[in-house]
């Protein structure tokens, strides 16, 4: 099992582990920011990529919080507001300010309340903005393409990340509005109707305004959102025994507020007065307090993981090789076949969903739980990024009646669409002139839409990832996708067009530099890594997890978008429109012939049985 499963993560996790020397130096040669940056004095404390160290806090002294939660199936709307609040997430450092959800100011936390949706019964939620600042939290650098309200305030919109819904719903970057009452371009409304009709996993909402979204999930506008039903595997931990986990990197200054950086790395840019390309603290949040305990004890527990970080990736291991780790889940619902795992590799916007068994650990034993991704940028990896959460084994009842299920469903036989499939390439570079900026494709948020696959298509997206330096996180909204591939791509080259992305391997000029590699794709993702030097080849179909019709308007205003999930890159300009184009009748056509006959295809991670694909 562990061998099969090393085999598994290696494939299915390209380039890490494998850098060689020559790539490190190809690596620095492409990224002379990094050198750059160590070259420049540091002159203020909130410099990006200098800012000064957290003061120090004793790890592991408080206990880990459960996060509150709000059932959203009764049919009745419920209201989150955003305020501005004062929590305190260490105690030996004074309260910090932030912006979270809550019900009021004195209820808001963050992260915000746990949502419970039931799946397959429609929930109303309604998203206020209560912050009446002129000012935000952090300085706003004006030069970035961002919501501009006319009367001033902080603008907000929420997004709820891995959900089918409609455009008008899902939280449009350009849909935001201020406390004030002005609204962006694409604003519909602040009511939400959330179907739920999708398979049962864990999304989670934050903010997504345009130029304000690195600026307000650092804030706190971040919590998890459930799709349960009754038809869910039997025997998983409940209750006490399932533990959500988000997981959060921060820098404090001493008066206890987040040190977000006031100025550029690059000081000789007036035009970029503070973005920063990837924002990483060195104290480490769990559930919002920093390195926290949780006792458990000897049994069985699920683990319910997201990584809320702005960029930081972690690769999560217990500090006891006898704790025994499957994953069951993971971005769109359950995986096909449980997986054992040797270690948690987690990028921004991941969700994992883990059981994990403490039974073989002695009563009176601690467990740490350390991070040992190491990020591309030295200064990005201090000691305290390394510590994440303290297990102490207690005496008490475990979970009972539970067990690890061997299978949750037939993977899909995708082989007839993957043969009918659009294939669409799409660059991911940086650009250094005239000033720093992430780009997809080299276009910008405010370039004509060129995303516009057809309803009820599939596409194959070939993601090529042309840094020399860090993974990007790809994110798209509305739909899952499953990674087919991945293969290795001479970066330099290609950055100077010295070779042809459109050729494959093996073919002269080609810039890819091996064979491609299958992945074993495990279940379905909204959010993929594309790690540096590689492209990854996935299979999106524009359908429902259904394999059904949407139950809602698709195509409507104001469409969708796709983006780096590294929320830095994603407001500056690393986010794109995607906009869904009426099915053609011979797609229409297509989709019966592909799901009535070959039922529970798509749909057949939903371990109820694809309760829901007699839709179609
Ligand atoms: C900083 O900006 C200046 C002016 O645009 C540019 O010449 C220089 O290369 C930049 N430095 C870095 C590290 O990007
Ligand atoms: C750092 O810069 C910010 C904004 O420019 C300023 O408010 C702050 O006082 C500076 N801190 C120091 C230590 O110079
Ligand atoms: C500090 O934060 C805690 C919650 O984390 C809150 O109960 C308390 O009221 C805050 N203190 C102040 C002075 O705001
Ligand atoms: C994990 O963290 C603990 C406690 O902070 C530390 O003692 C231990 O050395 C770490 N283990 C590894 C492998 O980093
Ligand atoms: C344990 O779970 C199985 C399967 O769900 C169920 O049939 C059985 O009744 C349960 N036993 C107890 C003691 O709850
Ligand atoms: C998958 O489907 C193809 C044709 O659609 C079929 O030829 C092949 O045998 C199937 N594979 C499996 C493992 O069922
Ligand atoms: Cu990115």
């Amino acid at each position: 099992m562990e061998a099969k499963c090393r085999r598994h993560d290696s494939r299915s996790h390209p380039g890490l582990g494998h850098q060689s020397s020559l790539h490190i130096a190809i690596l620095i040669g492409l990224l002379n920011v990094a050198l750059d940056v160590r070259a420049e004095p540091v002159l203020n404390e909130s410099v990006c990529l200098h800012m000064s160290v957290s003061p120090a806090l004793t790890p592991y002294i408080q206990e880990l919080p459960r996060l509150p939660s709000i059932d959203i199936s009764t049919g009745v709307q419920v209201t989150l507001g955003v305020y501005k609040v004062s929590r305190s997430v260490h105690p030996e450092l004074p309260n910090t300010t932030f912006y979270c959800y809550g019900t009021s100011g004195e209820t808001a936390s963050c992260p915000g309340p746990n949502l419970e949706a039931k799946k397959d019964v429609t929930s109303y939620v309604r998203f206020e903005n209560h912050l009446t600042d002129e000012s935000h939290l952090f300085v706003v650098d004006p030069t970035l393409r961002q919501a501009k309200p006319p009367r001033g305030g902080i603008p907000l919109i929420t997004h709820l990340h891995g959900a089918e819904t409609e455009p008008k719903y899902d939280g449009h970057a350009e849909a935001w509005y201020t406390a004030a009452g002005d609204t962006g371009p694409a604003f519909v409304t602040r009511d939400r109707e959330f179907l739920n009709q999708q398979p049962e996993t864990l999304l989670w909402y934050h903010d997504h305004t345009l130029g304000y979204t690195r600026l307000n999930i650092v804030a706190g506008l971040l919590g998890l959102y459930f799709i349960r039903s009754a038809h869910e595997p039997p025997n998983l931990p409940s209750g006490e025994f399932e533990i959500p986990l988000v997981i959060q990197d921060k820098q404090f200054l001493p008066d206890g507020s987040i040190n977000f950086p006031t100025k550029s790395f690059n000081l000789s840019v007036s035009s970029a007065p503070n973005w920063c390309p990837s924002y990483m603290g060195d104290v480490i949040l769990v559930n919002g307090k920093a390195w926290p305990f949780l006792n458990v004890v000897r049994g069985l527990y699920r683990f319910r993981i997201l990584n809320a970080a702005s960029a930081r990736t972690f690769r999560l291991m217990f500090s006891d090789s006898r704790v025994k780790i499957v994953q069951i889940g993971t971005d769109g619902g359950y995986v096909w076949t449980p997986v054992e795992l040797a270690d948690i590799y987690c990028p921004p916007a991941y969700r994992l969903d883990l059981l994990v068994d403490f039974s073989a650990i002695p009563v009176g034993s601690t467990i740490f739980l350390n991070n040992s991704y190491m990020e591309s940028l030295a200064t990005n990896n201090p000691t305290t990024a390394r510590l994440v959460m303290k297990l102490n084994v207690v005496e008490g009842l475990p979970a009972q009646n539970v067990s690890i299920p061997t299978s949750l469903g037939p993977a899909p036989n995708l082989t007839e669409v993957i043969s009918q499939a659009a294939y669409r390439q799409l660059t991911l570079s940086t650009q250094s002139e005239p000033y720093l900026r992430e780009m997809l494709n080299l276009r910008v948020w405010s370039d004509p839409a060129t995303e516009m696959p057809q309803l009820y298509s599939h596409e194959i997206w070939d993601i090529v990832n042309l840094n020399g330096l860090g993974s990007h996180i790809i994110h798209l909204h509305l739909v899952n996708f499953l990674l087919l591939e991945w293969q290795p791509v001479d970066v330099l080259k290609a950055s100077r067009g010295l070779c042809s992305l459109s050729k494959p391997f093996g073919e002269p000029d080609s810039c890819f530099t091996e064979a491609p590699t299958p992945a074993e794709s495990i279940g379905w993702k909204d959010t993929i890594a594309v790690t540096p030097l590689h492209s990854l080849k996935v299979l999106v179909p524009f359908f429902p997890r259904s394999g059904g019709s949407y139950n809602f308007d698709a195509t409507a205003f104001p469409g969708y978008v796709w983006h780096c999930h590294k929320i830095d890159h994603e407001d500056h300009d690393m986010m794109r429109p995607l906009v869904i184009q009426p099915a053609s009748s011979s797609l229409k056509r297509n989709r019966a012939r592909i799901y009535k006959s070959r039922h529970g295809d798509i749909s057949s991670s939903d371990p109820a049985g694809g309760a829901d694909s007699a839709s179609s």
